[in-house]
C-alpha cells in the first residue's frame, strides 16, 4: 500500500532531480560562457514580457523590489511541479515523458533565442545537452527506484509495470524483486544516486552563478570617464579649466564640467539624503532580469524615422562631441508616497538636441510624423515622449556618465537617455541603441501595459529624518527631507505636525538646479504627545502638490507623505 505511494513520490523526485541536473549544467555553461544565457533567467524574462501589463504592474506594486526573486521562485516551483509529473509519466509512458522533455526543450530554446544577442548554436546545444543529461538521470533513478514484486501486483503496480517501454531491465528486476530488504537496498541506491545527482546539479549551478551571472555585474566598477581632449584645449592638469574650455572658440569640442555643489545646497542633519546620489546607491528599475552586456566597439546609436538625415553614432563619435555635466533628479512613476524610487544624479552626456541636429531635426521641423521621440534599448524596451521636450532647451541628455564615471552596467552602460521632468518609464531608456522619430500613435513598452502616455513628474516631497512609528524624546527634532518637481523647481516646502491643520514653512537648502530635488528642514521643538506629521511642496510655478491620494498607476502617486510619531 505504502509502497505504491513511495513509488510515485520517488518517480516524481527522480524527475525533479533530473531537472536539477539539467539546470545545473545550463547554469555552469552560462557561468563559463556568459553569452549563453541562463535558461532560468530567460524563461522568467519571457514571462515578464508575455504577462498582461496590468498583471505585471500589479505585481510590481504588490511586491516592490521582491518582484524578481518572487518570479524566479515561481519559475523554479513550476519546474518542480512539471518535472515531478514528468517523472511519474516516465514510469508509465516513457515515450510521452520524452515528448514532455522535448516540449520543455522547445520552450527553453524559444525563451533563450527571443533575445537577439544570444548565439543560436551554443545555446541550443547547451539546452538539448542539459535536458538529455537530466532525462538520463531521471531514467536511471526511475529504474533504481522501481520495485518489481514477483507476487501478483496490485492494480496500480500492474499499471506501473505493464508498459513495455517503461519496464526496468531484467537484471534490475531480478535484483530488486520481492523482499523488503531488497527494496530497502533499492531505496538506498535511489537515495545515493538521487542525492548525489541533486548535489552535483546544485553544485554546478552554484559554480555557474559564481563564475558569471550576478557577481560579475556587481563586481564590475565603472571606469572613470575618459573624454578625448579637444585639439586646442590647453587645460592645466587638475581642477578647474572648464571655463577656458567653454570659451574655446570655433568648432573645438568642449567638455563642460560642473563645480562642486555649493555647501548650502546640502543640509547636514542625521537621516538627510545626500544632495547627489552616489552611483552605487542610485535606485534601480527595469524589466531586464540581467543587464545586457554591450561591447562599445560593436555598439551603435542610430537616429532614424521622420528625420531628414538618418545618422549613426559610434561610442567614440559621441564622446568626441561637445559634452556637459548636468544634475538631474530621476524618478519612477511606480514610486509610492514616501518611497525610494527617486535619486539625484550628476550625469555626463551630449545634448539630445545636438544629436538630433546631426540628423537634420530641429524644433521648427517637428511635424505630426515626428511628434514622438522613441528610445529603443538593445533589450527591446522602448520609451517615448514629445519630441518638443528634447528641443525646448532643457538638459535632455544622451548620457554616458554618472558621477564622473562611465554608466554602471545596470544603469544603462554604455549610453542612456535622461530627460529632466519626465518619469523614467517614458524617457530614460537604458542600453540605448536607437532613437526613432515617429508619430504619436506608437505606444511604447509601459503604455502598451496601460500606464499613462505622457509622464510628467508630479511635485512630491518626502520626510527623511524621522520615520513612521518613531518614539522621540521631547525637544529638538528636526523634520527634514527632499522635495522635487524636476524642471519646475521647488519654491516652498511646508511641514505640519497636526495632521495638516496648520503648516510651518521649512527652511530650504539652495536649489542646485531646477531639474533636481531640493533639501528642506523644519526645526521642530517637540513637546510630549502623539503627532501626525506631513510635508507638502510648492513648485516653481507656485503650484502646491495635491493632498488628494492616488496610487502610482497610471500616472504617478499623489498625496502628502504622512507619518505618526510619539514624543515622550
Ligand atoms: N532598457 C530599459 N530602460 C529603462 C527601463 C527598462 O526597463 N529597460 N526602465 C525605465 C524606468 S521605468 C525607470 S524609472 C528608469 C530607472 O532608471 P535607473 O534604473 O537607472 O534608476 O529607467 C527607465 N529605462
Ligand atoms: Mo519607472
Amino acid at each position: 500500500m505504502g509502497k505504491q505511494t513511495v513509488s510515485r513520490t520517488r518517480a516524481g523526485i527522480a524527475g525533479v532531480v533530473g531537472a536539477v541536473v539539467a539546470f545545473g549544467i545550463a547554469e555552469l555553461v552560462h557561468g563559463l560562457y556568459p553569452s549563453v544565457p541562463s535558461i532560468l533567467v530567460s524563461i522568467a524574462q519571457r514571462i515578464v514580457e508575455l504577462t498582461p501589463g496590468g498583471l505585471v504592474t500589479a505585481g510590481i506594486e504588490l511586491l516592490g523590489t521582491a518582484d524578481i526573486p518572487t518570479l524566479i521562485a515561481t519559475v523554479l516551483l513550476g519546474t518542480v511541479v512539471i518535472t515531478f509529473l514528468l517523472g511519474n509519466l516516465a514510469v508509465r509512458h516513457q515515450a510521452l515523458a520524452l515528448a514532455g522533455v522535448a516540449v520543455l526543450a522547445a520552450v527553453a530554446i524559444a525563451a533563450a533565442l527571443a533575445d537577439p544577442f544570444v548565439p543560436t548554436v551554443p545555446t541550443v546545444i547547451t539546452i538539448v545537452g542539459a535536458l538529455l543529461a537530466g532525462s538520463t538521470v531521471t531514467g536511471l533513478l526511475v529504474r533504481v527506484a522501481s520495485p518489481r514484486p514477483m507476487a501478483p501486483p496490485s492494480k496500480e503496480e500492474a499499471s506501473l509495470t505493464a508498459e513495455p517501454g517503461s519496464a526496468a531491465s531484467p537484471v534490475m528486476r531480478s535484483r530488486e524483486a520481492g523482499s523488503d530488504e531488497r527494496i530497502f537496498v533499492g531505496r538506498g541506491g535511489f537515495l545515493l544516486l538521487g542525492g548525489g545527482a541533486a548535489v552535483a546539479g546544485l553544485a554546478a549551478a552554484g559554480v555557474g552563478r559564481l563564475l558569471g551571472g550576478g557577481t560579475v555585474e556587481s563586481a564590475a566598477r565603472p571606469k572613470k570617464l575618459n573624454l578625448p581632449e579637444a585639439p586646442d584645449e590647453k587645460q592645466p592638469a587638475g581642477k578647474g579649466g572648464q571655463e577656458e574650455a567653454q570659451k574655446a572658440k570655433g568648432k573645438s569640442v568642449t567638455h563642460e564640467t560642473l563645480p562642486q555643489p555649493p555647501a548650502d545646497a546640502s543640509i547636514d542633519v542625521p537621516g538627510m539624503p545626500d544632495l547627489i546620489t552616489p552611483a552605487s546607491s542610485f535606485y534601480l528599475i527595469d524589466t531586464a532580469l540581467t543587464s545586457p552586456r554591450i561591447d562599445v566597439n560593436n555598439w551603435k546609436l542610430s537616429v532614424k524615422g521622420a528625420v531628414d538625415n538618418p545618422v549613426e553614432f559610434s561610442y567614440k563619435d559621441l564622446l568626441g562631441m561637445p559634452t556637459r555635466e548636468a544634475d538631474i533628479t530621476l524618478s519612477c512613476v511606480s514610486n509610492t508616497i514616501g518611497g525610494g524610487l527617486v535619486s539625484n544624479g550628476r550625469w555626463t552626456g551630449v545634448l539630445l538636441s545636438d544629436v538630433l541636429e546631426e540628423a537634420g531635426m530641429s524644433r521648427d521641423k517637428i511635424t505630426s510624423a515626428s511628434r514622438q521621440l522613441v528610445g529603443r534599448s538593445v533589450d527591446g524596451f522602448t520609451a517615448g515622449f514629445k519630441t518638443d521636450i528634447a528641443l525646448d532647451g532643457r538638459n535632455a541628455l544622451v548620457a554616458f556618465g554618472l558621477d564622473g564615471s562611465e554608466l554602471p552596467i545596470k544603469h544603462g552602460y554604455p549610453v542612456r537617455l535622461v530627460i529632466p521632468g519626465l518619469y523614467g518609464y517614458v524617457s530614460a531608456t537604458k542600453w540605448l541603441t536607437e532613437i526613432e522619430l515617429t508619430n504619436w500613435n506608437f505606444d511604447a513598452y509601459w503604455i502598451q501595459r496601460t500606464w499613462s502616455k505622457e509622464g510628467p513628474v508630479k511635485t512630491q516631497s518626502r520626510i527623511d529624518t524621522i520615520s513612521d512609528g518613531d518614539n522621540l524624546s521631547a525637544g529638538k527634532n528636526p523634520i527634514g527631507g527632499i522635495a522635487w518637481a524636476p524642471h519646475r523647481g521647488i519654491e516652498k516646502v511646508e511641514v505640519s505636525t497636526d495632521g495638516g491643520q496648520t503648516w510651518n514653512t521649512a527652511r530650504l537648502a539652495k536649489q542646485l538646479a531646477e531639474d533636481t530635488w531640493r533639501l528642506y528642514i523644519y526645526d521642530w521643538d517637540a513637546s510630549p504627545g502623539d503627532y501626525t506629521i506631513q510635508v507638502r511642496a510648492t513648485d516653481g510655478n507656485g503650484e502646491t502638490q495635491t493632498a488628494q491620494e492616488a496610487p502610482p498607476h497610471p500616472s504617478g502617486a499623489t498625496g502628502n507623505h504622512t507619518i505618526e510619531v510619539t514624543v515622550g
